[in-house]
């Protein structure tokens, strides 16, 4: 049957115009017909297409065999043929070698394989049929030309490097400067990706300090991808629920989860979002529970996502590998099987496959240049860029890995902010409108239509259990302390920091700043690992997961003792909310609630800002009756965003101020503290309650000056630096703590530089100042809306129902015995 094709290949043409860094040449073909496009089998055969290339002839499958006419990239597509629409999956191979060059294994019709490919390259495309009713389905296969980049030259060597913030102000100075920072960090400083010598030559500008952490990430990254090769042909298994050694492909990702499924059909469902990508990708994902069908049942629902970020792939590893962990621990461990059965789990690996395709395929060049694929961050979106470098596909454009919009700056929550990018080739670009994106708006409908209760996002690196807000200027949440202990108790599993995500710098537009402060329910981001967005597969991996070294979680459980902590908190009724009643089988309930919250003001590209965005959501969760009592969890009835602000009413006045009195003498010059300890170090005491109720403690000094530089740090009682002010250019340091616990602390201060050493600039009014911690704020309740319909649809219950945290409320025989419903239905 192939050979028939032989001479008339399904290629079609792509022109795009030359552009600077990629040449592009026009390229031309025969036009294929109608019918060398419909690609036919008789039987399903679920299989992995991109295995093997099948002899011609194989049950289940059909080929297309072509030459490719360029150096460049091959596209194959699958689209459904007429008729019912089933699972077709489609793998590209080198004819010569039997080599899988591209692979699409999506869960409908809809498949784009894609890679790259050399002039004259012989490939047979292979389209196989793995399920469903379609016979057919419509193949398209396109090249597009390009000229491969070559080597970075020196002003295009990538670096890391540690950017010193010491002052509140200098995070701000920094954002500003929009470069691409990572998430390591701490209160002083943050590690940014320098791409080149424009990077360099802006960061110098700032007058910020910093210091090279990686000199050559593009060395960086060949090193790692030779590890990731030693480790993946040892050919052992490791330690991960699915033994897996070696970073997945996309096709692998999506072939697993249906595998997942077909293995397991009452407890496992794959299913695909609700909207494709840019590039046209579905967007596949599981979902695990016993007696997995029935999505209504009233179960809580625990969701993990991956790789919003294209090149953060340890993040969609530690999802899948957790689909694996609940399946295989279902069968055969009694803990996790008793979780499992009292829950239901989302898991969405690669929420971004557009970007996440374009990063695993493309060369490991690692130079974080325009053009470097395999660190692109975010989506495929093209449209907002301008017009001239709006052509040409996702993988080789003129505007480069930086075109698309940032789908973790994307969600409405303080959508528009700080810490956001506001015009398209920022690393961090916000989108042109809350939720302008499929990918968010996936997240958005899926969380929106559940009651999912409890939420991680993945994603590389940094070693952080991140809580919101992303921004200090949303004060903390009412029930902080939970918030907080939730992700307290899983960095004690993986061993990260768990700190509120504004403590690193401000960001706007995340998932868990829409889901949590509009929902509900409680959102965490996970920073993998401690350095690098895709290192070696064994440590980033392997050993994050299991909590083994050299992972910071070694030997405490790693990440999957942190997501175990997760699940068991969606089995526990204290942290969502309850509703119990009775209803005759076969009634649906469902609550639900549409409200509007504020974007923040919009910044604008000049500066100004505009007024917020109201943004609408609408969040349900529906119940279907299986007769009798029921017990159905929710999320609490009131958004955390107007149900107040953490705080603490004051117990006692603050202490009063204490002078630091400055000793005879001026310390030797020191750039080296703490390894050099010479210091001047004054001693002070907080007070506890009764005596003093503090909220926090100031500590300044001030000298003359502002090019002499002291440096102050506070340490406690344990020694440990517990506030630090360490700026240049100033005349005086302020360093904060917040909440002080009770005790002995020094002032340590360190004679950074004096403009003139022989007649010394020496610190004076040293003070710590106490405040008065700030008092909660609480706002107004919300309730939801309850119905229930009959079998037949026809609304016979209507109630509002207010239900807080951990709370149980009994709505009794909402759908025979509701009086607002009798009125509607006598009317
Ligand atoms: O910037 C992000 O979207 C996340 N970090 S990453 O390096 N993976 O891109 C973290 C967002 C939340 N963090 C802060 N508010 N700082
Ligand atoms: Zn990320």
């Amino acid at each position: 049957m192939s050979s028939r094709h032989r001479s008339t290949p399904v290629v079609r043409a792509a022109v795009v115009a030359g552009v600077v860094g990629l040449a592009f040449a026009g390229v031309s073909a025969p036009a294929a017909t109608a019918q060398d496009r419909v690609v036919r089998a008789d039987r399903a055969a679920a299989r992995a297409c991109h295995d093997a290339l099948l002899p011609p002839g194989t049950a289940g499958v059909d080929r297309r065999e072509v030459a490719s006419p360029v150096d460049g990239l091959v596209q194959a597509r699958l689209a459904p043929g007429e008729g019912r629409e089933g699972d077709w999956d489609l793998a590209v191979f080198d004819e010569g070698t039997g080599g899988v060059v591209a692979a699409s294994s999506a869960l409908r019709s809809r498949e784009l394989a894609e890679s790259f490919v050399t002039k004259d390259q012989r490939l047979v495309v292979q389209a196989c049929r793995y399920g469903g009713p379609a016979r057919t389905a419509t193949l398209g296969v396109d090249f597009l030309a390009l000229t491969p980049r070559g080597t970075p030259t020196a002003a295009e060597r990538a670096e890391v490097v540690r950017v010193e913030t010491p002052r509140p102000e200098d995070k701000g100075t920094l954002l500003g400067l929009d470069l691409d920072l990572t998430e390591k960090g701490d209160a002083t400083g943050v590690e940014v990706v320098l791409a080149g010598d424009a990077d360099r030559e802006t960061l110098r500008g700032s007058g910020l300090e910093y210091a090279t952490v990686d000199a050559d990430l593009s060395r960086t990254s060949r090193e790692d991808a030779a590890r990731d090769r030693a480790y993946a042909s040892r050919g052992r298994a490791s330690g991960l629920p699915s033994g897996r050694t070696s970073y997945r492909h996309l096709y692998e990702y999506e072939h697993e989860l249906k595998e997942l499924a077909r293995g397991n059909p009452r407890l496992v469902r794959a299913f695909t979002l609700a909207e494709p990508t840019p590039e046209g990708r579905d967007v596949v994902a599981v979902e695990i529970a016993k007696d997995v069908d029935n999505a209504a049942d009233g179960k809580a629902v625990n969701l993990l996502m991956g790789v919003h970020h294209a090149r953060e792939w340890p993040a969609g590893e530690h999802a899948i590998e957790w689909a694996h962990e609940l399946v295989n621990g279902y069968h055969r461990d009694n803990s996790i099987r008793s979780l499992v059965a009292r829950t239901r789990n989302v898991v969405v690996p690669i929420v971004n496959p557009d970007g996440f395709s374009i990063s695993r395929e493309a060369e490991p060049n690692g130079d974080f240049t325009r053009f470097d694929y395999e660190m692109k961050r975010k989506n495929c979106r093209a449209d907002d860029s301008p017009p001239q470098l709006r052509t040409g596909v996702c993988k080789a454009n003129p505007g480069g890995a930086v075109r698309g919009t940032d789908p973790n700056r994307n969600y409405a929550g303080f959508w528009g902010g700080a810490g956001a990018g506001v015009t398209w080739s920022s690393e961090t670009f916000r989108g042109s409108a809350p939720f302008s994106e499929p990918e968010t708006r996936n997240i958005r409908e899926l969380v929106s239509r559940r009651a999912v209760t409890n939420l991680i996002t993945l994603h590389t690196y940094g070693n952080l259990v991140l809580r919101p807000p992303g921004v200090a200027s949303v004060r903390a949440p009412l029930e902080e302390p939970v918030v907080k202990a939730l992700g307290d108790r899983m960095a004690s599993r993986n061993g990260y920091d768990s700190i509120p995500s504004w403590g690193l710098y401000d960001t706007t537009g995340t998932t868990e700043d829409w889901s949590y402060w509009a929902t509900g329910g409680f959102g965490f981001t996970f920073e993998i690992n401690p350095g690098g967005f895709h290192p070696p597969y064994e440590d980033a991996v392997v050993a994050e997961y299991v909590g083994a070294a050299p992972a910071a979680g070694a030997g405490k459980g790693g990440n999957r003792a942190a997501f175990l902590d997760m699940l068991a908190n969606a089995a526990d009724p204290a942290a969502h909310s309850t509703l119990v009643g009775v209803a005759p089988e076969g009634h649906r309930l469902k609550v639900h609630k549409t409200f509007r919250t504020p974007t923040s003001p919009v910044r604008q590209p000049d500066g100004s800002t505009a007024p917020p965005i109201q943004v609408t959501d609408a969040v349900e969760s529906t119940y279907s009756s299986t007769g009798g009592r029921f017990t159905w969890a929710v999320n609490p009835s009131t958004r955390p965003y107007v149900a107040g602000r953490y705080g603490r009413d004051p117990q006692a006045p603050p202490q009063a101020a204490i002078p630091l009195a400055n000793p005879p003498g001026v310390p030797a010059e020191n750039t080296t503290f703490p390894g050099n300890p010479v210091a001047e170090r004054i001693p002070f005491t907080v007070r506890a309650l009764p005596a003093a109720d503090n909220g926090r403690f100031d500590v300044s000094v001030s000298w003359t000056s502002t090019s002499t530089d002291w440096d102050l740090f506070v340490m406690d009682a344990a020694g440990q630096v517990v506030a630090q002010s360490a700026s240049g250019g100033t005349n005086s340091e302020v360093a904060t703590l917040l909440d002080p616990p009770a005790g002995e602390y020094t002032a340590v201060l360190v004679n950074y530089d004096q403009v003139d050493p022989a007649n010394p600039d020496d610190w004076a009014a040293g003070r710590v100042e106490f405040s008065s911690p700030v008092p909660p704020t609480y706002g107004v309740e919300e309730a939801y809306t309850l119905t229930c319909t009959d079998r037949q649809g026809r609304l016979v219950g209507l109630t509002d129902v207010f239900v807080d945290r951990g709370e149980t409320v009994d709505v009794g025989e909402v759908c025979t015995d509701s009086a607002r419903a009798g009125k509607q239905r006598r009317r």
